[in-house]
């Protein structure tokens, strides 16, 4: 059942002797890598989750290993420690749309299949002979630029059509959240002229950036009426910031994620709207994808997973609880 090319075993002799003296992944199952975008993130954890689910189902076995932040520089060891241990595949949501291009391909020349989750490099178009970066076997993820224009419809209508907002966002050059800002800022531009949409202020994935930055927008603008939160972290930190400020359902907050931490104040009415993506989806699918793959199946090159939305009035309906992310 073990799949290894000749080539794919000499380029890991030499993979392992460059990059590390672990021994390779065990022979006896198939073993698929899942690396996450930081591995203390509720959204990712809930990834495992799925996948997890997923490698159980098939007999595979399902490695998380990641880095404690958000960023190339942190994950590009952490991917060439996971090629170095010859895994059957790959799993990956990069955290940059060109750094991870090039490490990526060390794992697609040493054989070993690539799937990117969540994020993607390049274009996220794949499998078209065309461009750098077109290697990946699939994406699968959430339509992140729906998803942008979802949270953009949701914070107009929290603010009635009208007054400043921005966008609380991580750092350029990631798919997801570009993806999220763009989508945001073209439906305000196309259906809400009555809305402002001020400098996208970007926190590095810290929510205490997101906080302070918060209070600088709203005092250099007191009339200031929303806030989008890209992600999970922005998101909570423009919330601490709106509450911080003394602003709690005056400055309306719409978030990207459904971590606990954020659910829970949709009843005290600091955020409106949580937009739930679903990760233990694109966990399960993941695993699927590689699994169908690597027994000699041919497997979609793009996987959508869809949205919850969340507000006070539906959070404690089953159906939309299910959603809220794993902690
Ligand atoms: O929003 C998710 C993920 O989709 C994005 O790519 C990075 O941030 C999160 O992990 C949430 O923190």
């Amino acid at each position: 059942m073990k799949r290894r090319s000749l080539f794919g075993a000499a380029a890991l002799v030499a993979l392992s002797t460059a990059f590390s003296p672990l021994a390779a992944y065990a022979q006896d199952k198939l073993t698929i890598a899942l690396i996450p975008g930081l591995t203390t993130d509720a959204f990712y954890i809930t990834m495992q989750k799925g996948a997890q689910a997923a490698a159980d189902a098939l007999g595979v076995e399902l490695v998380f290993q990641g880095a404690p932040d958000f960023n190339p520089v942190t994950q590009v060891p952490v991917l060439d420690a996971v090629i170095a241990r010859a895994p059957d595949a790959i799993l990956i949501a990069p955290t940059d749309t060109t750094q991870l291009i090039e490490p990526l391909r060390k794992a697609h020349d040493a054989g070993i299949p690539v799937i990117t989750v969540d994020t993607f490099i390049g274009s996220g178009v794949y499998q078209t002979g065309a461009g750098d970066a077109d290697f990946p076997l699939a994406y699968i993820a959430s339509d992140n630029v729906l998803g942008g224009r979802i949270a953009a419809r949701a914070l107009a209508a929290a603010i009635g059509g009208e007054g400043k907002v921005y966008v609380s966002n991580v750092n350029p050059g990631i798919s997801t959240t570009d993806q999220r800002e763009e989508g945001f800022k073209a439906e305000m531009a196309e259906f809400f002229p009555g809305v402002e949409v001020l400098e996208t202020q970007f926190n590095e994935n810290d929510a205490n950036n997101a906080a302070s930055q918060l209070q600088a927008v709203f005092a250099r603008n007191p009339d200031l009426k929303g806030v989008f939160g890209a992600n999970l972290f922005s998101a909570l930190g423009a919330a601490n910031g709106v509450q911080q400020a003394g602003q709690s359902g005056i400055i309306r907050v719409v978030a990207f994620d459904a971590p606990t931490s954020i659910v829970d104040n949709l009843s005290t009415g600091l955020v409106d709207v949580a937009i739930a993506q679903h990760p233990a989806e694109i966990g399960y699918y993941g695993v699927v994808s590689a699994y169908a793959h690597l027994t000699g199946n041919s497997i979609p090159v793009s996987i959508g997973t869809g949205f919850t939305i969340i507000t006070k009035d539906n959070v404690s309906d089953p159906e939309v609880a299910k959603y809220i992310y794993s902690d």
